[in-house]
């Protein structure tokens, strides 16, 4: 089926045109690819047509990726919440063993169909806003058996619903308490697991939390090495807390990301740069934790990194469901112009999970796409707390609302 969607303002993101911007734009949807995309008066002649339709000026943009959530949990940490208003410190609560430990102990009690039905609604609020890619880490499993549950969750997400979900191991998220004093243990036992869940079709990339509370850098490079023996690629949560020199270590394995990042050092920057990972930035956690350090934006951007903006959507430092706040988020706590902050949710999202076939309006991209009650994307960044999504298509296929 080849459907042409006429009269529509294209924010394509592809260069070399701020936005990408076609004012009176037209896109040939040919099954699940985009087929031709240009300007209305330059459709080529003879293109081979089933149905034409009209969007009536509509704005249409890459569908959305979301390239880092924690998405499958039981439970919630509204309580720990009011502990921090009272005083209490996000690593105070984490080492007196609340924290992820506690979403830890909510996940292993909760059903498979639970958790699939927390996640699924998690995923809707995500997809009302045009989102059609997520990422989704496992590690509030943390055993061999609840990290595989908790990554089949992910796996049935993307096949019953009209979304592509890439799935990623983070047992090294934190210490389970069966490992207590035990950590170098812990990091053999879950390299262990890595075969089983790649044979198993569980897992498209390794992550690991290298900080001063959780992995140390000799322990992210382990599990690092032990995932390139497997051909699986690699992220990380680096530089969120303390400078631990992750993102340097995690460029040497040519990592897709390094996501946080808020205390990341010149010579992280210049070994991303040269490795090509891709900065992920995560507005709502910085924003949540009350952070006071920025990530190092106007070097990134001098150096040349691309930039990703994500949810980081998990119940203890981003309960946030919401990318299109993150938008706006980047450009006001982070002073990303609205133009990169929506190449950090679409073609740089996408390129933090090592996918080249989404994230621009372009021939032979997949015709991922959310159609807009606005003038123009910046209004996105400009306005929060609002949802001008109209119409969504995944690989093609519009989306029931
Ligand atoms: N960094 C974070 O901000 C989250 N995980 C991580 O590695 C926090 C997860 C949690 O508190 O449950
Ligand atoms: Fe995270």
């Amino acid at each position: 089926m080849r459907t042409l969607y006429r009269h529509a303002r294209l924010a394509t993101m592809t260069d070399p045109v701020p936005w990408g911007w076609i004012e009176h734009g037209a896109l040939l949807v040919d099954g699940e690819h985009l087929g031709w995309v240009g300007a209305d008066g330059e459709i080529p002649a003879g293109l081979a047509v089933d149905a034409e339709v009209d969007l009536g000026g509509a704005l249409v943009t890459p569908g959305l990726v979301d390239c880092h959530t924690h998405l499958v949990y039981g439970g919630d940490r509204a309580a720990e919440f009011e502990l921090r208003l009272r005083g209490a410190s996000y690593e105070q609560i984490a080492r007196a063993g609340g924290g992820i430990r506690s979403t830890l102990a909510a996940t292993r009690h909760a059903s498979d169909a639970a958790l699939f039905d927390a996640a699924a609604a998690r995923a809707r609020c995500l997809m009302a806003e045009g989102v059609t890619t997520i990422e989704i880490k496992s590690g509030y499993g943390l055993s061999e058996a609840h990290e595989a549950r908790c990554l089949a969750v992910a796996r049935r997400l993307g096949r019953e619903l009209p979304l592509t979900v890439r799935t990623t191991s983070l047992a090294a998220h934190a210490l389970p308490p069966e490992f207590e004093g035990r950590q170098e243990d812990y990091v053999d036992t879950l390299i262990e697991w890595l075969p089983s869940q790649l044979g198993a079709g569980l897992v498209d990339a390794v992550d690991a939390f290298c900080d001063h509370i959780a992995f140390t850098p000799a322990q992210t490079e382990r599990i690092f090495s032990a995932a390139r023996h497997l051909g699986l690629p690699v992220k990380l949560h680096a530089e969120q807390l303390s400078d631990q020199g992750g993102a340097a270590l995690a460029a040497r394995f040519g990592a897709l990301s390094c996501d946080h990042l808020e205390h990341l050092s010149g010579a992280g920057i210049a070994a991303m740069a040269e490795a090509g990972t891709v900065a992920v930035l995560l507005p709502g956690a910085y924003y949540f934790l009350r952070d006071t350090q920025l990530p190092p934006v106007a070097a990134l951007r001098a150096a040349g990194v691309p930039i990703a903006i994500a949810t980081d959507h998990n119940p203890g430092s981003s309960p946030v469901l919401s990318l299109l706040l993150m938008i706006n988020m980047a450009c006001t706590l982070f002073r990303l112009t609205p133009e990169e902050a929506w190449r950090g949710v679409t073609v740089h999202g996408a390129r933090a999970l090592g996918l080249a076939d989404r994230g621009l309006l372009a021939p032979g991209q997949r015709a991922d796409l959310a159609v807009w009650d606005a003038e123009h994307p910046r209004e996105m960044a400009y306005r929060f707390g609002h949802n001008p999504c109209r119409r969504a298509f995944h690989g093609g296929v519009e989306r029931p609302r």
